[in-house]
């Protein structure tokens, strides 16, 4: 990629490693459960994060539906946070297609619901309530910019859920960011956790593909949640195979991206005019002071058509510009941007 994307980690290309087990893949038909890259990615995966089952699936937004789907009835209300991706980000699918009421909770500047405040959520034993049936927590906190979620703070959710009889859900799109930020085990992450979703795409530069852990029981409900909403697939060995490549050689590198968000974010802080908002994992969040006279919209325009670098405006914030590092972003990369960003601002 010699354009510098940084408008998200979903522009991440495949690898040539990646593209490579494609074109090698062995396939079946994975509605009969015989395509064995798939049967051996999904063993991988629960195995990882410390589940008894997985599921492909294709994307994260399926992940976490399958997941509200086989966990909830139609009428069941989830705890989940208000500018959680599932609750502002996937179109509402739980109420478009599951009839799951979301109740929300504020989503702290760190990424985190507070416990006083999950407590507030769950609706009496009143037959005029809907019955509270989830939590879910999102892992690394997109809205929150990127923040990363502790193993202590999601052990003492676990324990509310578990206190209230309630299911616990994580959207981890990103949990293997989180387990890169904290240094740990993403076991850790998932541990109390009935499921998790991730995705192979984003940071692990997989062209495809979202993983669901959980139990075997509930594996096998989210399956035909997939079914029912056609995300059932067939050969689909050739995209497990680059899923697989992501797992085992991507995750180990997320810390590099890292990295390369906290220099981008020194390098852009020290021009005049920028105001950096946060930094944390691979995202960076700026906005222009007052006194610059180019507009956020003219100066990302500039920077396509100059120097081919893409940003984008963050929808959740007025003002806001959202960069993200990923596989595809190296140093003389992040050089180049704070030049550019620096001549268009001079
Ligand atoms: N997020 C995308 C956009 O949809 C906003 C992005 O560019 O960040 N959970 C989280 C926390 C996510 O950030 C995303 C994607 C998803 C779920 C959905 O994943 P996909 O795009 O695979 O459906």
């Amino acid at each position: 990629m010699k354009t510098i994307d940084l408008r998200s980690d979903t522009v991440t290309h495949p690898t040539p490693a990646m593209r490579e087990a494609m074109a090698n893949a062995a396939v079946g038909d994975d509605v009969y459960h015989d395509d064995p890259t798939v049967n051996q990615l999904e063993a991988d995966a629960a195995e990882l994060l410390g589940k008894e089952a997985a599921v492909f699936v294709a994307s994260g937004t399926q992940g976490n539906l399958c997941a509200l789907l086989a966990h909830c009835n139609r009428g069941d209300s989830i705890i989940i946070g208000d500018s959680s991706h599932i609750f502002s980000y996937e179109q509402g699918g739980m109420a478009q297609l599951g009839g799951i009421l979301p109740h929300t909770a504020p989503v702290q500047p760190d990424g985190s619901l507070r416990i006083c405040d999950l407590e507030s959520a769950i609706n009496p034993d009143d037959e005029h309530k809907p019955a509270t049936r989830l939590v879910a927590l999102e892992n690394t906190h997109n809205a929150a910019g990127g923040m990363p979620l502790s193993a202590e703070y999601t052990a003492e959710v676990a324990e509310f859920a578990r206190r209230n009889r309630l299911i616990f859900h994580i959207d981890g799109a990103r949990i293997f960011n989180a387990a890169a930020a904290y240094g740990v085990d993403v076991k850790d992450l998932a541990a109390g956790a009935d499921s998790v979703t991730f995705c192979l795409s984003k940071g692990l530069c997989a062209p495809a593909g979202s993983i669901l852990v959980g139990s075997q029981d509930f594996i096998r409900r989210a399956r035909r949640a997939r079914k029912v909403l056609g995300g059932s697939m067939r050969q689909v060995g050739v995209l497990a195979a680059a899923g697989s490549v992501a797992l085992h050689t991507m995750r180990d590198r997320l810390g590099e991206d890292h990295d390369n968000a906290q220099l981008l974010a020194e390098g852009l802080s020290e021009l005049p005019g920028v105001r950096i908002k946060s930094q944390n994992t691979n995202f960076v969040f700026f906005s222009l002071a007052d006194e610059v006279d180019i507009s956020l919209d003219a100066l990302l325009e500039a920077l396509r058509r100059d120097y081919d670098i893409f940003m984008s405006i963050y929808s959740g914030e007025r003002g806001l510009i959202r960069l993200r590092t990923h596989y595809w972003i190296n140093r003389q990369a992040i050089d180049k941007v704070v030049a550019a960003v620096s001549s268009l601002l001079s």
